[in-house]
């Protein structure tokens, strides 16, 4: 379980005390390699919101088109659509991104992503200040 290790973690950092700032803490970013021949992939990462916020948008220079993705399941079939009005970050909660659920999607990569790379993702917020992660590239850990 990763939520009661986070909680800990958050004693002992000053920013967390200040609960009135909104800040969203990002941890664990990974963006799939890109298939072969391919060129959009999955990115997946975990966000823990001091106050109630929104993921509103993605941005990367190593894509033409990052959106945030919501999958869901209609008749046995899984689809995934854009959540147009942002992913909710509610307030002290760990919000994962993960393979089988939401995710961010690089459309439009530019150039192929191979294990060991990097990708930084401009992460912006309805509230708190907007956050670049270096997201490595490689296969997101099983939970
Ligand atoms: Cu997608």
């Amino acid at each position: 379980m990763r939520l009661p290790a986070l909680a800990l973690l958050c004693l002992g950092v000053a920013a967390c005390q200040d609960a009135a700032a909104p800040s969203v803490e990002i941890s664990d970013a990974v963006c799939r390699p890109t298939p072969n021949g391919r060129d959009l992939t999955g990115c997946y990462m975990t966000l823990a919101a001091t106050t109630d916020d929104r993921l509103v948008s993605v941005s990367t220079d190593a894509a033409g088109k990052a959106e945030i993705h919501e999958m869901s399941t209609a008749g046995g079939v899984m689809t995934m659509a854009e959540m147009t009005d942002g992913l909710p970050l509610p307030a002290g909660e760990v919000t994962a991104l993960q393979p089988g659920g939401n995710h961010i999607m690089l459309m439009q990569v530019t150039a192929p992503l191979a294990e060991g790379d990097t990708v930084d993702l401009a992460l912006t917020f309805a509230d708190a200040a907007p956050v670049t992660v270096s997201a490595r590239v490689g296969n997101p850990a099983v939970n």
